[in-house]
């Protein structure tokens, strides 16, 4: 692993080899708050709350490899969304090696890391164009904020789809539900695509449920019963939402993923999905999603 320590904060911010000798970069606030980042994928895979408690779901049979994406935490997709297009599932930046640009203690003990991604030959090979994305995890007491900026260093426009594809941890899918969607556009993956406005108050789960939230509102809830938490959502310049939950067939054809951990997890993801962005030259995108999460 190189020498990444002149990033470090003594008692904020840390880097070790995490899973499978993978860099890792651990935040810790002074309220007792903490998240864990791999420049792999600049993948979030933990974040706990001030009593220690861990509110992403990381699956027990995820893969830790240089090629193969984390199951669980926080995914980038990007350019491409889903099977959207010619690149690998869910685009390439989560499964490549991201630099860590600079880590920071901010007023009020929160702390920040900024990982960054340029083109390189792997990405070239799949994807013509030069870009330059960085991700910025900011962990305060409370909150986890997730800032996306996404720049054309080229001289060709290109287009992108984004994703923060995030896995909370649920107490019981069956007492589980997310809020704040009623009457917004949705696109079913399970019902080719079928679009229609949700009607629901809210959306609970007793099948595989694979639905894009069409221009959904910026704030939303997931509300879990059993553990007696909600968590909150806020989203600025990512106009989607993604809800997903694999259930019991689809969880047994995930070679990454247990049998029964869909009981234990839901993935409210925000971004772009349902239209491509278009960058030109020179344009700059940003996007950002703030994660909180409060106890009964
Ligand atoms: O965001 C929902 C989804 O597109 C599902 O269709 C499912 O494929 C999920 O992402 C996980 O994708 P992955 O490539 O990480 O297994």
């Amino acid at each position: 692993m190189k020498d990444l320590s002149r990033f470090e904060i003594h008692g904020a911010v840390a880097i070790t080899p995490g899973n499978g000798g993978l860099p890792k970069v651990a935040l810790k606030h002074p309220s007792g708050s903490s998240a864990e980042i791999y420049l792999h994928g600049a993948h979030v895979t933990s974040w706990r709350d001030g009593r220690g408690e861990e509110l992403f779901f990381l699956s027990r049979e995820s893969n830790w490899a240089a090629d193969k994406p984390i199951r669980g935490g926080i995914p980038v997709c990007w350019p491409q969304f889903g099977g959207q297009g010619t690149l690998p599932q869910h685009g390439f930046v989560r499964t490549n090696p991201w630099t860590l640009a600079g880590t920071e203690e901010l007023p009020g003990g929160n702390v920040a890391v900024t990982l960054r991604l340029s083109e390189n030959d792997a990405t070239l090979k799949l994807w013509p164009h030069r870009f330059e994305f960085e991700l910025r995890v900011t962990l305060s007491a409370s909150s986890l904020r997730l800032g996306a900026q996404a720049g054309n260093t080229g001289d060709q426009p290109f287009e992108f789809q984004i994703a923060l594809h995030t896995y909370f941890t649920i107490a019981d899918i069956h007492r589980a539900a997310v809020r704040g969607l009623q009457g917004t556009t949705m696109i079913d993956a399970l019902r080719e695509n079928a679009r229609e406005a949700d009607a629901q108050p809210e959306i609970r789960f007793d099948r595989e449920t694979d639905r894009v939230y069409v221009s959904a509102p910026d704030t939303l809830s997931i509300r879990d019963e059993a553990a007696g938490r909600t968590f909150a959502i806020r989203k600025s310049g990512m106009s989607d939402v993604v809800v997903w939950n694999p259930w019991i067939a689809k969880s047994q054809r995930m070679p990454d993923f247990g049998d029964d951990e869909y009981l234990r997890m839901v993935c409210v993801e925000t971004g772009n999905m349902a239209n491509r962005i278009r960058l030109a030259p020179g344009q700059p995108w940003r996007g950002e999603t703030v994660l909180s999460a409060v106890r009964d």
